[in-house]
């Protein structure tokens, strides 16, 4: 039997854990054939809530499940993983400036960097769900030295399936027949989702962008906007369809991305499309199923994009220099 893969999911008691956890223990995450053990991460105060979690998990009876621990010390959660989903964040609080958010993140993230640094196996890889989920990358990464720095992701594709829905919508194209749309930039109002070298059916995405009034002032507020309306709607956070974008982007990172198509994660840049070296910034990616993501080169940026993806990447590098000025990186 395949040695079981070291899966540690922190926030595991909050909503978007409840709804990831029984997913990767059934197999959808890495596999049918790959087994997984569970490392919970929560804070003190959580910890009596992951144990009833963790009961459920056990009364799944998965197959593919070789256990479950929990833990409240990132040192100890993150030793010899394999996986890393560091969905646990510290929420804007009432009156909360945005250094406040930004130093209070960098309080978790900072250590869970190190830890990883310290004790993670040397294929790690790490998604980073809980908001500001690029700046966090951006901080558990510069927190590991020795871990290559794109091993740290951070998770747009909520951003990209949301977009899908919204051109399927449009259309009247089914999702599985729409390919190589891109989220550009920081996961945050500010991200550009991009149609113009998408294929919708057999239609060149560009031709729906043509309508400029419906691509302005309805698809791209209305993907950006979107986790704001499922709150207003639901009264909750966006849960159920985030754990599901963190089990696609682990899956394809770790499996591949189908032939012939891409999706969009945020990833340290190198320079690609003039993002700034060492932001954590969305791309259109792809990967071949060695563990690598690859960003997709030579598209053309047409004005309209590129003042869409500069004011993103501009957001990233105030946030950048932000926790950079408190120390955190
Ligand atoms: P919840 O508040 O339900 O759960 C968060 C959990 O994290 C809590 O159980 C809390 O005890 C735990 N936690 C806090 N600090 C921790 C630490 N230092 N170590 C371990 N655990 C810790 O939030 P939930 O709805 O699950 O959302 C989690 C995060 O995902 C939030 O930051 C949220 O903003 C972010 N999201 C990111 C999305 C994305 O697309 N990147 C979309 C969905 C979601 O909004």
């Amino acid at each position: 039997m395949t040695e079981p893969v070291n899966v540690t999911v922190t926030g595991a008691a909050g909503q978007i854990g409840y709804a990831l956890l029984f997913r990767i223990a059934a197999g959808e995450m890495l596999g049918a054939d790959t087994p997984v053990r569970l490392r919970l991460l929560e804070i003190p105060q959580a910890v009596a809530a992951a144990e009833g979690t963790a009961m459920e998990l056990d009364d799944c009876a998965f197959p593919t499940l070789a256990g479950v621990e929990i833990f409240d010390d990132p040192v100890k959660a993150f030793d010899g993983v394999d996986v890393a989903l560091l969905v646990g964040a510290r929420p804007r609080g009432a009156g909360m400036e945005r250094a406040d958010l930004l130093e209070a993140n960098g309080g978790i993230f900072g250590p869970q960097g190190r830890a990883i640094n310290e004790g993670a196996a040397s294929g790690v890889r790490v998604l980073v769900v809980g908001n500001p989920a690029n700046t966090n990358a951006l901080i558990a990464a510069s927190n590991a030295p020795d871990v290559p720095a794109t091993r740290f992701t951070a998770m747009t594709r909520l951003d990209h399936n949301r977009a899908l829905s919204q051109v399927a919508a449009k259309s009247g194209t089914a999702v599985a027949n729409i390919k190589k749309l891109t989220i550009w930039g920081n996961h945050s109002a500010s991200q550009y989702p991009d149609l113009f070298h998408a294929e919708v059916g057999s239609r060149p995405g560009a031709e729906l962008a043509a309508d400029r009034a419906w691509l302005t002032d309805d698809f791209i507020p209305t993907v950006a906007k979107r986790g704001a309306a499922i709150i207003q709607a639901r009264g909750a956070s966006s849960a159920a369809s985030a754990a599901n974008a963190a089990i696609a982007h682990v899956r394809d990172w770790t499996l591949g991305t189908p032939e012939g198509d891409w999706t969009s994660a945020g990833l340290w840049s190198s320079g690609e499309y003039g993002v700034p070296e060492g932001l954590v910034s969305s791309f259109p990616v792809t990967s071949d199923g060695s563990g690598e993501w690859k960003i997709v080169e030579g598209l053309e940026i047409d004005e309209f994009s590129r003042g869409r993806i500069d004011a993103s990447v501009a957001e990233l590098s105030e946030e950048r220099d932000a926790v950079r000025s408190l120390g955190l990186i």
